[in-house]
């Protein structure tokens, strides 16, 4: 298939482009290295050294010989040469990641709240009417989130996959009706993700888009057989407290001697999924036929869910790590039950890789070979949901020497 990759530079976005490629999918990447500016003015880097975007495709083509396109272009605000784009290249199917992903990041400062909803909901929309302008009968996936569903609103039932059966009371009668799953977001990113639903149902009624929204769990790991195969493939691993994701974190902290840092109580539940399961999730979504395109297809892209007190106590047992309370800079439930259905994957041929201690291992060694480019004083999380909300001291003041 001809498949654009829209934020194919970023930590999703990459290995899903080498795989994608690698599988014999004829690959084009749309990305305005926004998330590598987003490094420049957070002073931080990606623990692993990647490379520049031209390096990495030309590494790709050095080792497999296989070609991956690329176009520097603004979702949000270059629209017409979208259109451009969609016309020329006529993919048959479109992944969509370009958006900026951080929840503590959304909620940093006003700037930081507008930036990620201009960002966001432009793109998705730009996106939206140029497929409906071009009448391009492309497979759209786009990565959603676990985050729109909320956590703990439904108690003990399990979380179901975008949509929800409700009765609604009329005066002849209850009607039963299936509505999409009310949103609950925890963050003005995650608001985002809940607004993104809304347009899908739009153009899917009205414009028969073939949408597929994947509510993707917190994403883990770093290498796939495709980045592993040469160091400038290498892929990003985020560990600051604005971008790096809770596992991630804790296992890099691990890797440096560093406590991990729970927020709260460690009680919230969340669900996960590795980077080798997300890049295989999605060639299964593009390629699974729809059966009713007027509808958006919502299917849960996560494997396992886990109590975050649960996996900093894995890895400090096994690892030797001490483990650190610290106040919780985010408005959220101290503690909440996750239990989610993820049987369209499941049902799609989806193996699931779930945490074990070799791949927990694997994360401990790739960030303990990079572990002289981390900058300790990034890793504490200091954006706050609401201002005079507390933080935590740095833990560590310098790497210590070997
Ligand atoms: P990322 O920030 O590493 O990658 C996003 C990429 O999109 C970046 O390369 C960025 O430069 C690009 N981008 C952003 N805005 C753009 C725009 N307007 N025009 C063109 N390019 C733009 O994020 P990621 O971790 O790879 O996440 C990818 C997607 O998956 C996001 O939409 C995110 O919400 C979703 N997701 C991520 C996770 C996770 O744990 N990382 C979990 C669930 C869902
Ligand atoms: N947390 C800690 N310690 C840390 C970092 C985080 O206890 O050092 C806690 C947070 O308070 C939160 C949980 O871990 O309760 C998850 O935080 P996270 O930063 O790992 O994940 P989140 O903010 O939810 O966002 C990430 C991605 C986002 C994606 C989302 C999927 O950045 O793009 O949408 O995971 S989900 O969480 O399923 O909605």
């Amino acid at each position: 298939m001809r498949v654009l990759v829209l934020g194919g530079d970023g930590f999703c976005g990459w290995p899903t482009s080498l795989y994608l490629s690698d599988r014999g999918h004829d690959v084009t990447i749309i990305d305005n290295l926004s998330r590598r500016k987003i490094d420049i003015d957070l002073e931080v880097e990606s623990l692993t050294p990647i490379r520049p975007i031209g390096e990495r495709l030309r590494a790709w083509q050095e080792v497999t010989g296989q070609e991956i396109g690329f176009i520097n272009l603004d979702l949000a605000t270059e629209y017409d040469k979208l259109v451009a784009v969609l016309t020329e290249l006529r993919p048959e199917a479109i992944v969509h990641f370009a958006e900026q992903r951080a929840a503590p990041y959304s909620m940093r400062s006003d700037k930081t709240k507008r930036y990620t909803v201009d960002n966001n909901v432009r793109a998705t929309h730009n996106l939206l009417t140029a497929l409906v302008e071009t009448g391009l009968d492309a497979a759209l996936a786009h990565l959603g989130t676990m985050g729109v569903y909320g956590y703990g609103w439904s108690g003990s039932a399990p979380i179901p996959e975008g949509y929800l059966t409700v009765k609604v009371p009329t005066p002849d009668g209850e009607l039963e009706r299936e509505i999409l799953h009310p949103a609950n977001p925890g963050s003005v990113y995650h608001m985002t993700k809940t607004l993104d639903q809304l347009m899908f149902a739009f153009y899917a009624k009205n414009d028969g888009l073939r949408i597929t929204d994947l509510h993707q769990g917190i994403v883990w790991g770093t290498q796939t057989d495709q980045t592993s195969r040469d160091e400038r493939l290498i892929n990003r691993f985020d560990y600051d407290g604005d971008y790096g994701t809770v596992l991630n974190r804790f296992l890099m902290q691990a890797a440096i001697g560093h406590p991990l840092t729970v927020h709260g109580t460690g009680g919230q539940t969340r669900a996960f999924i590795h980077i080798r399961d997300t890049v295989r999730c999605i060639e299964i979504a593009i390629t699974a036929p729809m059966e009713d395109p007027s509808r958006v297809r919502v299917l849960n892209q996560m494997t396992e869910t886990h109590r975050l007190l649960d996996l900093a106590k894995m890895i400090a047992d096994t690892m030797g790590a001490e483990i650190a309370y610290v106040p919780n800079p985010r408005r959220e439930a101290d503690e909440n039950e996750l239990i989610v259905t993820n049987d369209q994957f499941l049902a799609l041929g989806l193996n699931p890789t779930t945490l074990s201690q070799g791949l927990l291992e694997e994360g401990v060694d790739i960030a303990g070979r990079f572990k002289d480019r981390a900058d300790v004083t990034k890793i504490i999380a200091r954006s706050v949901w609401k201002a005079g909300m507390e933080t935590s001291d740095d833990l560590m003041k310098e790497l210590p020497k070997e």
